[in-house]
């Protein structure tokens, strides 16, 4: 199990709720280590490009929305597996699928307002990681 980093964001529903500090003791609660964390409030532009890959889905234009809708809270973290493990402790996509104890089932409205993102593959999670914080933010320990 190699020590790996994947990038989470605390959206803008868990952060207007309150609900950044929760989360975060979750992850850490999970064995996650913070590496690099910000307040930021996106761009149309950014969340464009940040889920680029959903561009021309239906729900695309009220993702953007909703993604620039106030501030969120990305993280840099660290942990074995941390792509499968990080998916694992949010839950699926819609909070009403979601197992038991994860972070969408405990903190997410709905499928489009749903508490927190997960890199999906490492190859994501470090084109992810690198749209958030530099090397150097990164290696600042
Ligand atoms: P996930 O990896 O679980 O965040 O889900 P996806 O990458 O499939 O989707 C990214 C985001 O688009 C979701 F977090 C919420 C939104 N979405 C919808 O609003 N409706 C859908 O049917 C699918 C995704």
């Amino acid at each position: 199990m190699a020590v790996s980093l994947t990038l989470g964001i605390v959206k803008p529903d868990a952060v207007a709720g309150g609900k950044t500090g929760k989360i975060v003791a979750h992850l850490e609660e999970a064995g996650f280590t913070l590496r690099a964390a910000r307040l930021v409030r996106l761009t149309p532009g950014q969340a464009e490009a940040f889920y680029g890959v959903h561009r021309g889905r239906p729900f695309f234009a009220d993702l953007v929305s909703f993604m620039t809708s106030g501030p969120c809270v990305p993280l840099a973290l660290e942990r074995a597996d941390a792509v499968p493990a990080l998916r694992k402790v949010i839950g699926a996509t819609d909070p009403a699928e979601a197992a038991p104890g994860t972070i969408r089932k405990l903190f997410a409205e709905s499928k489009g307002r749903n508490a927190i993102h997960a890199s999906d593959s490492d190859e994501n999670a470090a084109r992810e990681v690198g749209f958030f914080f530099t090397e150097g933010e990164l290696a600042a320990l």
